[in-house]
């Protein structure tokens, strides 16, 4: 796991001036905008990102869009729907991992070797933050191990506590 772990990185900030191949969007089915990281995704971005999405006729939980970054520094913007938080028993650690699993797939196929992920469902989804810590940080690891392509993954915590979570997770590998 020794290689695995330094090709991962936390940081605290914000993922829009991420100078990565591929931020990672927290959208939702309509991949039309919205608050959180997304609503300051499109706002650094500009409008061409909407329209693009416009085309994309949306995406399923779990499932993960790519499109160009436009006034991002990243070149693109890869778009998963995260699950909303049920309780727990409505199988949103799978749709969670799904989230992680399926944007490196996509980033794998565009030959993308840095991509940086926010703590996906976390904001106005109410995943409770050290279980998706837990599964981000595990799922990605995983991911790394089969695919060497992928060179670096970024876990951007817009706060502290969800930057220490990360940082437990991933002593623990
Ligand atoms: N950089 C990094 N992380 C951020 C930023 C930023 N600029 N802004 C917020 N976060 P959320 P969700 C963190 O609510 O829970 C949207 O309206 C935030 O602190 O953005 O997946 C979509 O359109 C939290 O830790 O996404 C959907 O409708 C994490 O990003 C819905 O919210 C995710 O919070 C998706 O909800």
């Amino acid at each position: 796991m020794s290689d695995v772990k330094n090709r991962i990185a936390v940081y605290q900030g914000n993922i829009t001036k991420m100078g990565v191949d591929a931020i990672v969007n927290a959208a939702n089915t309509s991949l039309l905008g919205g608050g959180g990281v997304d609503g300051a995704i499109h706002a650094a971005a500009g409008p061409g990102l909407l329209e693009e999405c416009r085309e994309l006729n949306g995406c399923q939980v779990g499932q993960a869009k790519i499109t160009a970054g436009y006034d991002l520094p990243a070149p693109y913007v890869i778009h998963t729907v995260g699950p909303i938080w049920r309780g727990g028993d409505k199988g949103e650690s799978r749709k969670l991992a799904c989230c992680y699993y399926n944007s490196l797939k996509l980033a794998h196929e565009y030959q993308l070797a840095t991509v940086a992920f926010p703590a996906i469902s976390t904001g106005v989804y109410g995943y409770p933050k050290d279980q998706a810590a837990a599964i981000a940080v595990k799922t990605v690891a995983a991911y790394l191990e089969e695919d060497k392509s992928i060179l670096k993954v970024y876990f951007v915590a817009f706060d502290k506590e969800t930057e220490q979570l990360y940082q437990k997770e991933l002593a623990q590998l």
